[in-house]
């Protein structure tokens, strides 16, 4: 076990029980022309924090420990979207749509990729999820379960969304939770930094967070 500086309080990796997870780094996030900019968002955010996720993912690998990612994505014949979910946002394309990089979040369209520096390689697990969180409609919890996996690293967009979402059904699963800071990034610089605070308020309530290089320093 070792301590890794963390607010509100150090976090004690188990390193055998730990996984990262990193959450929708895909391009209809962070790219012109995808779902993130159909809302009216300025996608630039998104796409700065590449390189802090980008050595995040890498100094998991390079210690042997899992990567799982995770795609908000639906099927091609829209059978796992909810008109209610389709329909929010007043969006100029909305999910399922015909856009610059293909179908807005269809499973297999280009613009549903993840962000090429940050693919998945051999081996690591790629959830894909209808909703924000990403157990709800999905393997993930049976899997990490199987791994045997009791602590999670968080990084991915956006916070406040699937991230915060995702991070609230893993705590209510028993999972322990760590946000990595700089490795997530919302469209509203006032909601990320408001989702960490709610996330470590009240002794962890939600889980932990802390800088990227305190992590690594953790888990090598
Ligand atoms: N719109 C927004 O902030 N987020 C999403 O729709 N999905 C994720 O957070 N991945």
């Amino acid at each position: 076990m070792v301590d890794i500086a963390a607010e509100p309080f150090d976090f004690t990796a188990k390193r055998d029980e730990l996984a990262l997870v990193v959450i929708d780094m895909q391009r209809d996030f962070a790219e012109p022309g995808g779902f993130g900019a159909s809302l009216g968002n300025d996608v630039s955010r998104i796409a700065r924090i590449v390189p802090d996720v980008k050595r995040l993912i890498e100094g998991f690998r390079r210690a042997g420990l899992p990567v799982i990612h995770t795609m908000e994505c639906h099927k091609p014949d829209l059978s796992d979207l909810p008109p209610a979910k389709r329909n929010r946002g007043r969006p100029s394309l909305k999910i399922g749509d015909e856009g610059p990089m293909g179908r807005i979040l269809i499973s297999g369209e280009p613009g549903t990729a993840i962000l090429p520096e940050l693919a998945p390689v051999d081996g690591e697990i790629v959830i894909e999820k209808p909703g924000k969180g990403a157990f709800y409609a999905t393997p993930l919890g049976g899997i990490l379960q199987e791994m045997g996996i009791s602590q999670l690293v968080f990084a991915g967009v956006t916070t406040e969304v699937c991230v915060q979402t995702t991070m609230r059904e893993a705590n209510d699963r028993g999972f322990e939770c760590l946000l990595a800071e700089e490795a997530t990034e919302s469209y509203f610089p006032e909601f990320k930094r408001a989702a960490i605070e709610m996330i470590r308020a009240q002794g962890a309530i939600v889980g932990w967070t802390a800088r990227v290089d305190d992590i690594l320093k953790g888990i090598t």
